[in-house]
């Protein structure tokens, strides 16, 4: 476990908010944008670069967090943003730090600290951009990657990724007569994979930007003061794509994390430090999460009980829970 003096430290020198009226009243993801009524996916926007402040380039995927974002030569972003290809997340965040690098090398612009994000959709970032993924993180740069995850292929229709959580429909995965559930896969456990696979990486969390209040933007300055290549994925309930009124996407947040559906950690330095911790909490029945939701009204007894039982055994089986899916060694018989 990491001890109290040095969380203690972390948290100073990373200036966390401690109450919603230290957070800084100016935006640099601003009007302009057209993201739905209710979306998550453009809070994360707007609290990632409101935490790290103006001294930032922004580096975004293709998906709804580029086209709604830049529509008709209108844009909210007020930081300098480039968008890059689907799965070229990872690669454009090593270009734009190493760029920046060598300008303040050869003394063509000020030494000074800029925070390069770069941010890229569940299909961009956790399924197609991958490897570039994996080779910004092995990298000696400053840059943080989120992957925001809205569970589709979602700027396109709503297709499935790996990341769409089993039986929901999308339009690769309608219910039917002939078949009820599509989507058979269990969602990726991306965030996990990489941290521990990259010994570079300094610092990997999980968020979801509503709640609990202030967890994503501290965990963005956390990750931005400690350095080096970083990861953040966060849960983004999307009200087109998951079928809801978008007065919901608050509780549908809370839901997933109160259910263990979504844990919430940080990772620094290979030790886990739980920011909701569901192994000790009472967890939210997950029903309760997927009935709100009309991707999953095709879902009948047999169908919760399944997703129940993969949360259950994510926190009371998992070596450790809810983040890695190993149960422990096999003793070799003699
Ligand atoms: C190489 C490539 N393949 C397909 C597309 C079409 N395309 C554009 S956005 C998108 C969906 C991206 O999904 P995700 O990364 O999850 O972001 P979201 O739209 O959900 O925000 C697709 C398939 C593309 N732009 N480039
Ligand atoms: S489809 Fe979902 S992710 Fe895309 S803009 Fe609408 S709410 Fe946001
Ligand atoms: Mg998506």
């Amino acid at each position: 476990m990491v001890s109290t003096q040095q969380a203690k430290k972390e948290f100073e020198s990373a200036k966390l908010y401690t109450s919603v009226h230290n957070i800084d009243l100016e935006e640099f993801y601003s009007s302009g944008h057209r993201t739905c009524q209710g979306c998550e996916s453009a809070l994360v926007m707007r609290d990632f670069v409101k935490a790290s402040g103006p001294r930032t380039v922004v580096t975004g995927a293709t998906g709804c967090m580029y086209v709604a974002n830049t529509s008709y030569m209108t844009t909210p972003w007020v930081v300098p943003w480039m968008h890059t290809q689907l799965g070229a997340g990872g690669a454009s965040a090593i270009g734009m730090a190493a760029g920046l690098r060598a300008l303040m090398r050869k003394g063509k612009i000020k030494d000074e600290k800029i925070n390069v994000i770069n941010f890229s959709g569940d299909l961009g970032g956790g399924d197609m951009g991958l490897g570039g993924i994996s080779g910004a993180l092995q990298t000696d740069y400053d840059l943080l990657v989120i992957i925001y995850d809205n569970e589709s292929a979602a700027n396109t229709d709503i297709q499935a990724t790996n990341l769409t959580p089993y039986g929901a429909q999308t339009t690769f995965s309608p219910t039917g007569p002939a078949r009820r559930i599509m989507h058979t896969k269990w969602k990726k456990n991306v965030a996990a994979m990489l941290a521990v696979g990259h010994p570079n990486c300094k610092y990997v969390a999980t968020a979801c930007a509503t709640w609990p209040p202030m967890d994503y933007m501290n965990k963005v300055k956390k990750a931005l003061s400690i350095g080096g290549p970083t990861l953040i994925h966060t849960l983004d309930p999307c009200p087109k794509g998951w079928d809801y009124h978008p007065r919901y996407s608050g509780e549908l947040g809370q839901l997933a994390i109160k259910s263990g559906l979504f844990p919430l950690y940080e990772i620094i330095k290979g030790e886990v430090r739980y920011t909701y911790d569901a192994r000790k909490q009472k967890r939210v029945p997950v029903r309760e999460y997927l009935e709100k939701q009309g991707r999953f009204t095709h879902f009948i007894d047999e169908d919760y009980e399944l997703f129940q039982s993969k949360v259950d055994e994510m926190w009371n089986d998992w070596e450790i829970p809810g983040v890695a899916p190993l149960r422990g060694i096999l003793k070799l018989s003699q």
